[in-house]
């Protein structure tokens, strides 16, 4: 693959990017009704998500932000001259910059990303903005097994993983696991990983960050059904089912449901898919973690544990794990 002239590398994996079509209809067809949330990120239910992020209710961006912030100089010191960081996900810049700001002469970045616009397009803003940091971009599915291309290998400092957002909270446990052993396998021996991991909580807390005020995360889990009918030409009525999302204590994870208002039917591709009152589709899981927890998980998963920091009120932790 051609790089655009300002990126270091660009090597395009072509990732299938799913079936809308035929997860949403065998999501619809089980019992109980799933849908994944990896649907809810078309151009409006990305806008809505950094609405999401700037509520008074979810804490998580902003904490973690203060964090990346407050502990700059420590990075820099556990990373040393030279560091290649690998980041899982192109977010929206504002991280992934505090880390290229706190660290010593940073040889380079590498975004991994599904969505090619998005991550051409976030690369290339960075490399008009670090032009002295080698900027490459690889288009992937940043779960599957991936191995760093040889243009990557750019100086030999240390190869640093970079997972924020909690989105490893997404993941169910044991995916978590998969997932975190494949990102121990590219990064190899002597590579660090830094993961943000929003932790167990007040309930209270942890139901008002899902359930803004503002109505931002019930419009964002709606936006699914509008997709549906957009998209798929579903029939389907969004006004006949509600958001709710609630701490579920025993399973350790937030779950974000759309339950149906009424005995209703939603029709896609030929077939009725009959909801009774209450019933609801299950569209995301955000899993919460103790430091204990999520250290053990990502020890079982090879890495060892190096240094964990969380923020005054134990909101929120960035653990940092070696391979
Ligand atoms: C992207 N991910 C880490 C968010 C979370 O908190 O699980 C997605 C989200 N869903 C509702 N609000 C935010």
């Amino acid at each position: 693959n051609r790089a655009p002239a300002d990126l270091a590398f660009f090597e395009d994996l072509e990732p299938p990017l799913g079936d809308f079509l035929a997860d949403a209809s065998a999501g619809l067809a089980s019992a109980p009704k799933t849908l994944s949330p990896k649907y809810f990120y078309d151009q409006r239910g990305s806008e809505l998500f950094e609405g999401i992020c700037e509520t008074r209710e979810y804490y998580v961006t902003r904490t973690e932000i203060a964090l990346l912030e407050k502990l700059g100089p420590a990075f820099a010191e556990k990373a040393g001259k030279g560091t290649r960081i690998i980041e899982y996900g192109s977010g929206a810049g504002v991280k992934i910059r505090t880390l290229l700001d706190a660290l010593d002469e940073p040889a380079a970045y590498i975004a991994i990303d599904i969505s090619r616009e998005h991550l051409l397009g976030a690369t290339r803003t960075l490399a008009a903005d670090y032009p002295h940091i080698a900027m490459g971009a690889i288009c992937a599915d940043f779960t599957a097994p991936l191995t760093l291309p040889p243009e990557a290998a750019i100086g030999n400092g240390l190869a640093l993983g970079f997972l924020p957002g909690s989105t490893i909270g997404n993941f169910s446990p044991e995916m978590a696991e998969l997932f975190l052993s494949r990102i121990a396998a590219m990064l190899g021996k002597g590579g660090a990983l830094l993961i943000g991991v929003d932790l167990k909580k007040d309930k209270a807390v942890l139901d008002a960050a899902y359930n803004d005020a503002a109505g931002l995360t019930a419009a964002f889990n709606l936006n699914i059904l509008k997709r549906m009918q957009n998209e798929l030409g579903a029939v389907l009525e969004p006004d006949n089912f509600m958001h709710k999302a609630f701490f579920n204590e025993e399973k350790g994870r937030i779950e974000m449901h759309l339950e149906s208002l009424c005995d209703q039917a939603v029709e896609l591709g030929g077939t009725r898919y009959p909801f009774a009152k209450g019933e609801t589709l299950h569209t995301e899981n955000s899993h919460k973690y103790t430091v204990e927890e999520f250290t053990r998980l990502a020890e079982k998963a090879g890495f060892a544990a190096d240094t964990v920091w969380t923020d005054e009120n134990d909101y929120f932790s960035l653990h940092w794990l070696n391979v």
